[in-house]
C-alpha cells in the first residue's frame, strides 16, 4: 500500500491535491514530527528531513504553519525538501497560548479522537477533564478518556461514575503501563487503524510509557525518575507521530500544565454543555448566560442541587477564561491564492528554463 495511505491520506487531501493541480514538483507529504525549523515528513518514498520556504517562513499567520499532522506540499531540492504550502486542515487542536490571552497555538492538525490521560493518583481531576473535553470537541474532534495507573487503586467504578455525572458522551478506557492491564482494551477499542489519535494530559500521566507499549518499541523517552536524585528525567520535549502495531496513528505530546480554552463559540449556546442546556430552556431571558441573570433556571437547579456544583462550577471557569480569549479577525484569503499564484510562478520559471 501506499505509504501516504498508511499516514491517513485519504478523499479530502487527494481531492484538494486534484484541484490544486500543482505539477509535478509540488509532492504531498505528512508531519510527522518537527524540531525547531527540521521537519521530518513523510512522502511517498519514505522520510524526508524538510525546512520552511521563506514564504511560509515569514508571510503565513503562525497559526497556519505547519505543525504535526499536517499534510504539506513539498518541493524536492538535493537531498532536502521545502515545504512550500499546507493542505487544508480537517481540523486542529489548539489551545491558548500559555502567558498570552490573544493568542491560539495549534498543537496539532488533521486528529480524529483525542485521549485525555490521567493517572489514578494525585493527578486525577474531573474539572480538568471536563476542560479537556470541552476544548477538544470545540475543534472538532472526538474526545476518549483514558485513566492509566489502574495498579494504583483498589476499584475503578467511582472514577467511571464520576466521569459519567459529566453527561458527556465519550468513552472511558481504564490501564496501566505498568501492569500491562487494561491496554489491548485500549487498543482495539480506541485505536482505529488509519486515524489519527492524539494523546493529551499533564506530565508524567504515562502518555509516552502507554505509546511505547502500544507501538511495541521503545521509540519514545518516557519520564523515569530515579527516586533519590530526581535526576534522569526524559520528559517528552518533541512532538511525534508513530504507527501503533494495529495501523492506527498515534502523536504523543508533552505534558501541559495548562490547557487553555481558546473557543470561539458563545458557550452557553455551542452545546458543549448538554448538562447546563437541560436547564436552560427555562430560564426567562432567551440569552441568558447564566451567570447572575434574574429567573435563570441554571442557577436555581445549581442551589437546589438538582446541577451537579461541578458542573456548574466548570462552566463558570471556562466562561471567565474566554472572556479573556478575544479572536483576531483573521486574514484567511491568502491560503489558495498565494499558493495558486506560487505554482504559475515555478511553471513559467520551468518553461523559461526548457
Ligand atoms: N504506577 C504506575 N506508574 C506508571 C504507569 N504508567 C506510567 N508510569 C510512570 O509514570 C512516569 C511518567 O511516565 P511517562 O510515560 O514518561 O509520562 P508522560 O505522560 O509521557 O510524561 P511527559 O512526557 O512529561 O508529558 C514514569 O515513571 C512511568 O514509569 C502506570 O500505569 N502505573
Ligand atoms: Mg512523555
Ligand atoms: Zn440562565
Amino acid at each position: 500500500m501506499n505509504l501516504l495511505y498508511q499516514f491517513g491520506w485519504n478523499d479530502f487531501y487527494n481531492n484538494q491535491y486534484i484541484n490544486s493541480n500543482p505539477g509535478s514538483d509540488f509532492k504531498p507529504g505528512r508531519v510527522i514530527s518537527l524540531q525547531g525549523l527540521k521537519y521530518h515528513v513523510v512522502t511517498r518514498n519514505g522520510e524526508l528531513e524538510c525546512e520552511l520556504s521563506g514564504k511560509l517562513l515569514y508571510g503565513t499567520d503562525p497559526e497556519l504553519l505547519p505543525r504535526v499532522g499536517d499534510w504539506v506540499y513539498y518541493l524536492d531540492y538535493e537531498s532536502m525538501g521545502y515545504i512550500v504550502d499546507i493542505f487544508t486542515r480537517q481540523n486542529a487542536l489548539s489551545r491558548r497560548a500559555s502567558g498570552n490571552k490573544t493568542e491560539r497555538q495549534v498543537i496539532a492538525a488533521n486528529i480524529d479522537y483525542a485521549l485525555v490521560i490521567q493517572g489514578l493518583d494525585r493527578d486525577f481531576n474531573i474539572m480538568r477533564i471536563d476542560r479537556y473535553l470541552v476544548q477538544i470537541m470545540a475543534c472538532g474532534i472526538a474526545p476518549v478518556v483514558v485513566l492509566n495507573k489502574a495498579d494504583l487503586v483498589e476499584d475503578v467504578e467511582p472514577y467511571r461514575m464520576e466521569i459519567a455525572r459529566l453527561g458527556r458522551d465519550c468513552p472511558v478506557y481504564f490501564c496501566s503501563a505498568y501492569s500491562g492491564s487494561g491496554l489491548d482494551e485500549l487498543k482495539s477499542g480506541a485505536l482505529k487503524p488509519l486515524k489519527t489519535h492524539i494523546f493529551v494530559g499533564s506530565s508524567g500521566v504515562g502518555k509516552s510509557s502507554i505509546i511505547n507499549l502500544l507501538t511495541g518499541d521503545q521509540q519514545l523517552k518516557t519520564n523515569s525518575l530515579s527516586h533519590a536524585t530526581n535526576k534522569g528525567r526524559h520528559t517528552t520535549t518533541t512532538r511525534d507521530l508513530f504507527v501503533a502495531s494495529n495501523g492506527s496513528l498515534v502523536i504523543d505530546t508533552p505534558g501541559m500544565r495548562e490547557f487553555g480554552m481558546a473557543l470561539d463559540d458563545d458557550l452557553a449556546e455551542s452545546g458543549l454543555f448538554p448538562e447546563i442546556e437541560k436547564y436552560a430552556k427555562d430560564c426567562r431571558y432567551a440569552d441568558c448566560r447564566h451567570l447572575v441573570e434574574e429567573g435563570c433556571a441554571v442557577i436555581r437547579a445549581y442551589e437546589s442541587g438538582a446541577l451537579d456544583p461541578k458542573v456548574y462550577t466548570s462552566y463558570l471557569k471556562l466562561v471567565k477564561e474566554q472572556q479573556h480569549f478575544e479572536i483576531r479577525v483573521e486574514d484567511k484569503k491568502r491560503l489558495g491564492k498565494q499558493f495558486g499564484k506560487m505554482v504559475r510562478e515555478v511553471k513559467a520559471f520551468k518553461e523559461k528554463n526548457k
